[in-house]
């Protein structure tokens, strides 16, 4: 039996993290489609976010991306989303937009762009002291698209100097999250494709230094689940970037390809103890085609809804069906916790959060998608690059 009370408990305290990036025109490369009301500056950005929080009550914090987030004054829009119930969450870097980034930044063969590379992740560091986030989290698009156009392991040696001197400038409480992502930019190799080569460098950079994983990133038929339980064993999973995919990289809203998957992945964040604020639960999303804010919002229920039926599973029913070698009980205690209808559940957990049940409704009705069309007109919308 579960105790409901504790399910609810978690459930109240959960904190998903949303991206000022998916509240921006986002598309393919091959063509972006702008929307009225959409942000024109990271404080708009803020603005919407904290919409998603008002109507979820779980989504607290906000992810930054440097330089698309960029300001003159960081405390002050610290200050600007608190004032609107928020906060600043992790500083996401950004070293793969510039033309000197074309054969790599961090791994570049070229020490002086390697240098601008890393002085643009300590820029970041700077960025967390003034906003009082804790994390920094990394993606390089480093990587190679012909064998033989560079060194593998001389690009790695790279890689582990300039992790290196970010590390020794992180602050106490201060963490380094590293992204892996098996392709795309580079075509041939990627200097940080897969779990283990972010969990190498991250073990021998320090406790500071956490994997995370974006959902998106992985080869079609990968068990993220498994590495998700692997890395909570090994205390090295920092974080997730949540979303969902189809084919590639396509930052679809988490939970809608494949909730089954989503499912798996937080029951073993459950069974892993993972559950906690240690864990960034992090949004990386793009809405090219939908409507932003209630996409995100979607999104958030999506991982509530996947959490609540992980830890719907009754535990000690499994551990007894698969101590048994019980291989069809096993399997049907987990399926009956993924196939509860959960939404009932997560109606009462609002309600008691004093929330409205059905945040896509409340959201349509407060009036801000007309209020946001109607006042945003004129200067410049935000969207992937500014
Ligand atoms: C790369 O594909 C990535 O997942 C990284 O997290 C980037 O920072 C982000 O996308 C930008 O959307
Ligand atoms: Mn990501």
């Amino acid at each position: 039996m579960t105790d409901l009370t504790a399910v609810k408990d978690a459930l109240k305290s959960q904190a998903i993290e949303t991206p000022s990036w998916a509240y921006g025109n986002s598309g393919t490369r091959f063509k972006v489609f702008a929307q009225p009301g959409v942000p024109r500056d990271p404080y708009e950005k803020l603005d919407d976010a904290a919409k998603v929080h008002e109507f979820t009550g779980v989504a607290p914090t906000v992810a930054l991306h440097i330089p698309w987030d960029r300001v003159q004054d960081y405390a002050a829009l610290a200050r600007h989303a608190e004032e609107r119930g928020v906060r600043l969450g992790a500083i996401n870097s950004n070293t793969f937009q510039d033309d000197d980034y074309r054969l790599g930044s961090i791994c570049h063969p070229d020490a002086a762009v390697r240098r601008k590379a890393v002085d643009h992740l300590l820029e970041c560091v700077g960025i967390m002291d003034a906003t009082g986030s804790r994390d920094l989290k990394l993606w390089f698009a480093d990587g190679t698209n012909y064998p033989g156009q560079d060194d593998i392991r001389a690009r790695q040696d790279r890689l582990a100097e300039g992790l290196a001197e970010v590390y020794a400038r992180l602050g106490e409480g201060q963490r380094m999250l590293l992204e892996y992502k098996f392709f795309e930019p580079a075509f041939y190799t990627t200097d940080v494709p897969d779990w283990g080569t972010a969990y190498a460098h991250c073990l021998k950079l320090g406790p500071q230094a956490q994997v995370v994983v974006d959902t998106g990133h992985h080869a079609p038929g990968t068990n993220i689940e498994f590495i998700v339980a692997t890395l909570l064993r090994e205390g090295k999973l920092g974080g997730f970037d949540f979303n969902s995919r189809f084919y590639a990289d396509d930052d679809l809203m988490v939970g809608a390809a494949d909730p089954f998957q989503l499912f798996r992945i937080m029951y073993e964040v459950v069974r892993g103890g993972g559950l906690t604020s240690e864990v960034a639960f992090m949004l990386d999303q793009c809405h090219n085609i939908e409507a932003k804010i209630p996409a995100i919002i979607r999104s958030v229920m999506n991982v509530q809804e996947a959490t609540a039926k992980a830890l719907l599973v009754d535990r000690p029913a499994l551990a007894a069906a698969q101590a048994a070698g019980d291989v069809l009980g096993a399997n049907a205690v987990l399926m009956d916790a993924y196939n509860t209808d959960v939404r009932p559940l997560l109606r009462e957990v609002r309600e008691e959060m004093g929330l409205d049940p059905e945040p896509p409704a409340a959201y349509a009705r407060s009036g801000w998608a007309e209020k946001i069309v109607a006042e945003r007109v004129g200067g410049e919308q935000a969207g992937w690059g500014a």
